[in-house]
């Protein structure tokens, strides 16, 4: 770690009032280029430290940069946590203010509900047994940096780039659906822009939430009973402009759908 609480407060200021301002910021390592994950992931704590002083709810966990495609464009072997907040919920088919956002996209995601704590380390039983249901989502990434220009650090800091989230379909238990071939279909505005297997997110999307598990566990953390945790993105992450219209269809979930107005 190499900042000071009082730098960790002041960098989690300025990205969530680049949040709520939609207001952009150049990427925090221009001016602090030797930050690492301690402090990437203590400024992010602040931030939520934050929204829950001024009435936020955490409305679950996200694990980002879980598929191999994604890994290889960003370079990284591991993926990255966050969290998401009660405000960022949207409901399914609902209209949903482009303004809210800077720049959003969209991507598919398995989200796991679960119904027993998870203590790290642990390995994929642990995650499947502790596992209510899973739900088909899709998560509305906005970066709060200027053009995109961003490294792992600087988006660890800014909440792995959640922003909301939409859940729909149909609710599994888990033991009832093969996650690894579950096929989904992303179109924009009538057309298929991206599809993908469940197998894109590290094998199996249950593996995001070991690695969540385990992450916490180097914190002295659990994942508590009755926690929603997005898994990563299936697909890729599609920009959208006001007037698009988004439908993910899920091999035996449903669907997921809404309208950027
Ligand atoms: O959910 C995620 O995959 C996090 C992505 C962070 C980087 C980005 O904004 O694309
Ligand atoms: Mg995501």
């Amino acid at each position: 770690m190499t900042l000071d609480d009082k730098t960790v407060a002041a960098l989690a200021e300025q990205l969530e009032n680049a949040e709520l301002n939609r207001a952009p910021i150049t990427k925090i390592t221009d001016a602090y280029p030797d930050l690492d994950w301690d402090d990437a992931y203590a400024i992010q704590d602040e931030i939520r430290r934050r929204k829950v002083a001024g009435g936020a709810q955490i409305a679950g966990l996200k694990a980002g940069l879980t598929s191999q495609a994604k890994m290889k464009q960003m370079n990284v072997s591991e993926p990255v946590f966050g969290f998401m907040c009660d405000y960022g919920a949207c409901a399914d088919g609902s209209e949903i203010e482009i303004d809210r956002f800077i720049a959003p996209r969209v991507e598919a995601e398995i989200a796991f509900v679960t119904n027993k704590e998870i203590a790290g380390p642990c390995h994929i039983g642990t995650v499947l047994q502790a596992t209510d249901f899973v739900l088909p989502a899709v998560e509305i990434l906005d970066s709060r940096y200027e053009n995109f220009k961003f490294d792992l650090i600087s988006v660890v800091a800014d909440n792995t780039s959640a922003a909301a989230f939409v859940c729909g379909g149909n609710a599994k238990r888990v033991q009832d659906i093969d996650l690894r071939t579950v096929g989904i279909v992303l179109e924009k505005n009538g057309e298929t822009v991206d599809l993908a297997a469940g197998a894109a997110v590290l094998g199996q999307p249950a593996e995001s939430v070991v690695m969540l598990a385990n992450m916490l566990a180097r914190k002295d953390q659990v994942i508590p009973a009755g926690t929603f945790i997005m898994t990563g993105g299936v697909t890729a992450a599609v920009g959208v402009e006001r007037g698009d219209h988004i439908a993910v269809r899920f091999q035996h979930l449903g669907s997921v759908s809404m309208r950027f107005v």
